[in-house]
């Protein structure tokens, strides 16, 4: 990860750190093991993931297929909501980065109660096992394998932009309200807000990001972009909620990963950092440059029940951020065009998540939906609105084609 602006603050890390990475399996915390594993320097991880439905140990088959890295890689099985597997990785930790959570919008509408085990339960698990090892290092009894002392770990809790709820027109700044509007951002919220505590309360070294919309290769098909490029490549209807002109803030997956890792190193005790992408578009915009990338006609696109409670827009100011000398590397455009590419060259890879489970959650997600769907309009206007959709929908009637 090389962005970093020549007036890159200290390193607040030690030479060679050992790093716990919780939901090292997952899309963005796999890229964020590959991306550090790949560069070659001294950086040894330890991944601890519960490879629920979203985790996929292949996601590092690149690592494990390199000597080299994959020396400097250990990969645990386990629930960061378990103490006991939770402790003995946290006393080895330089540091604990937190990306492991339930990150579904949708399944947190259909089943929250995930959400909250490893959203609070698990980071308080993780947080009070920080307390024990800042406790020990206060006491001198943490040491490094050369019988150093060695600091308390620091925690980074990665969070995410729903925590500020929907803003209309503003721009999201760190110090702003949280107002968070489903079971995932509610839990996010106080998975936060615990480790925060844990700041003023017990002085532990808490940080905190707060990242937008994130896209790119190994992301799990049932969200937006992977989940409209693999339907579309089937010729299956995509199912666009409600008007499709709720706006997103679109970050690419190796720099929201820099990102985490910048103010990992770099930032300051207790402070939060927003990780915004810089391409703020609505959706029906996102989706006509899928198509347009695939060959695919936009009458693919079908106008469904919206999402319950949906935000209508997230968008963040990164100027703290860049103060800290970060700045995004990859554009909308270059990133899109990445990321079709690659769902286009491996089609294995998302082929085999979706099917199994995937059969039960598309139907309960979408087949209602899309029995109520209308024509879609055209790409920038003409959008159906949400209640003529949910109004065919439960008349279970097909509405009827404007378009
Ligand atoms: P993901 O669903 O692809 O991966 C989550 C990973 O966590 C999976 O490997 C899963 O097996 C693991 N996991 C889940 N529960 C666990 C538990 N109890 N113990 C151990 N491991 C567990 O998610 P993602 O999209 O890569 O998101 C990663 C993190 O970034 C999440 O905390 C999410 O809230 C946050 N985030 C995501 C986005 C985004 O757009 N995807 C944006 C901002 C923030
Ligand atoms: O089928 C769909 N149709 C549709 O119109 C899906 C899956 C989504 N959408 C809309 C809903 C949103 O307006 O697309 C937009 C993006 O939806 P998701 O990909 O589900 O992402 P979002 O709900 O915005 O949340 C994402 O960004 C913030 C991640 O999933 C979270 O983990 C992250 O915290």
């Amino acid at each position: 990860m090389n962005r970093e602006a020549a007036t890159t603050p200290i390193d607040r890390l030690p030479p060679s750190p050992h790093l716990l990475v919780t939901g090292g399996a997952g899309f963005i915390g796999s890229a964020f093991v590959r991306e550090i594993l790949a560069r070659g320097d001294r950086t040894r991880i330890t991944v601890l993931d519960k490879l629920t439905y979203a985790g996929n140990r292949g996601n590092l088959a690149s690592v494990e297929a390199a000597p080299a890295q994959a020396a400097r890689l250990r990969f645990v099985e386990g629930d960061i909501a378990d103490a006991s597997v939770v402790g003995p990785l946290v006393a080895e930790a330089d540091a604990v980065v937190n990306w492991a959570a339930e990150s579904h919008v949708d399944r947190s509408i259909l089943d929250p109660e995930a959400f909250l085990r490893t959203g609070v339960i698990g980071v308080h698990v993780l947080l009070e096992a920080c307390r024990v090892e800042a406790a020990r290092a206060a006491a001198g009894e943490r040491r490094g394998m050369d019988g150093a002392a060695r600091p308390a770990p620091r925690f980074l809790q990665v969070s995410t932009d729903e925590v500020y709820g929907s803003v209309e027109t503003v721009y999201s700044r760190e110090g702003d309200a949280l107002d968070p509007r489903s079971p995932y951002s509610a839990a996010k919220a106080a998975g936060e807000l615990l480790a925060r505590s844990y700041f003023v309360t017990f002085g532990l070294d808490v940080v905190i990001t707060r990242g937008s919309n994130t896209y790119g290769p190994f992301q799990h098909p049932e969200k937006l972009i992977p989940l409209f490029i693999s339907n579309a490549m089937d010729d299956q209807p995509l199912p666009l909620y409600g008007d499709g002109l709720q706006r997103r803030d679109w970050l690419y997956v190796t720099d929201h990963a820099g990102a985490v890792e910048h103010a990992l190193h770099h930032g300051a005790t207790g402070e939060v950092y927003n990780v915004p992408g810089e391409a703020e578009l609505p959706n029906r915009e996102v989706v006509a440059e899928l198509l347009a990338r695939l060959g695919k006609p936009w009458s693919l696109v079908r106008s469904v029940a919206d999402r319950p409670g949906h935000d209508r827009r997230y968008a963040m100011d990164g100027s703290k951020l860049r103060a800290l000398g970060w700045q995004n590397a990859v554009s909308f455009q270059q990133g899109i065009g990445e990321t079709v590419d690659w769902f286009r060259a491996n089609e294995g890879w998302w082929r085999a998540i979706r099917s199994g489970e995937w059969d039960a959650y598309y139907a309960r997600q979408y087949s209602a939906r899309l029995a109520g769907g209308v024509a879609a309009g055209s790409p920038g206007g003409s959008p159906r609105g949400a209640e003529t959709v949910a109004a065919a929908a439960q008349a279970h009637e097909p509405a009827p084609e404007l378009g």
